[in-house]
């Protein structure tokens, strides 16, 4: 396997599928609903997809697909090699503000991450990791994560994760965000994903992800020595949904002790 140039050609369709992401902000959208009235998605979302598939299938026809818009193979399980596909991560940040959404493309080989990279479309930042060689933002290599405490820290997270909802006690994460210094939410896991990888927030934490949402930032994260684990600190299962706990180490042991394991 040549992994170079799988590496190249990853990159190279990501970048392209981002343009023409950029492009298609002048034609008018077409917008559905899934599961429920805020789960979105546009014919970009479809034809992103499409346009990756078709580039992967081409090159690679022994490669598996597995991506949210179904346009892929049904997996259930990772033997082989599995690219993992979210066209448009922040699906609702795409059609409401034309920014903070992410292509995410991760590459697994039976089951281990080999490359993870998540394109920042709007502002053309390609964050790119592969595991052994370290992480990159447009090709600039970045910094191995390092401890923080709780109260310098600051963590995103959706704020209905503290209203009445039938995924978590709300009064256990209310605490948590008295203490830290600052609460973030920025609508895509990909990129809160890639934004603990460079520093900018200390820890995600989110109650349902698909593999396809952290499959890239996942490799990213733990490239950087951070954490990535489910709310009760267990591997993440890429063949199912996830709760998802990610953070700098020491910060994930912290939280984890003082406030998730109330979960248990
Ligand atoms: P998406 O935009 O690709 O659907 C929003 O907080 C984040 O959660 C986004 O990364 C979004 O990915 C993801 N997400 C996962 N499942 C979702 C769902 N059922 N509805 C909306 N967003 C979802
Ligand atoms: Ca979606
Ligand atoms: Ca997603
Ligand atoms: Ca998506």
């Amino acid at each position: 396997m040549n992994w170079s140039d799988i590496d190249t050609n990853a990159k190279k369709w990501t970048r392209e599928a981002g343009e023409r992401i950029r492009s298609s902000f002048s034609q008018e959208l077409m917008i559905h609903t899934k599961t429920s009235p805020d789960d979105l998605v546009t014919n970009i979302d479809r034809d992103t997809e499409q346009f990756l598939i078709e580039k992967i299938r081409e090159t690679y026809p022994d490669h598996q697909i597995l991506g949210e818009e179904g346009l892929g193979d049904k997996l259930d399980k990772l033997d082989g090699t599995v690219w993992i596909i979210d066209p448009i991560d922040g699906t609702m940040n795409f059609v409401h503000q034309q920014r903070n959404f992410a292509i995410s493309v991760a590459v697994y080989e039976d089951g281990i991450g080999k490359i993870g990279l998540i394109y920042d479309v709007v502002h053309d930042e390609l964050y790119h990791a592969k595991p052994g060689e370290g992480a990159f933002l447009n090709d600039i290599r970045l910094p191995q994560l390092e401890e923080v405490e709780v109260e310098k820290a600051v963590i995103a997270l959706n704020a209905t994760w503290v209203t009445e909802n039938k995924r978590i006690d709300p009064t256990i994460l209310a605490p948590l965000i008295k203490r830290v210094r600052g609460t973030r939410s920025y609508g895509s896991a990909a990129l809160e994903m890639a934004y603990v990888a460079t520093g900018r927030i200390d820890a995600y934490i989110t109650l349902r992800l698909s593999p396809w949402d952290f499959a890239a930032g996942l490799i990213m994260v733990q490239e950087l020595g951070g954490k990535v684990t489910t709310l009760l600190g267990e591997p993440l299962n890429l063949l199912e949904q996830n709760s998802v706990f990610v953070s700098k180490p020491g910060l994930h042991e912290e939280i984890s002790k003082d406030y998730l394991s109330k979960l248990k």
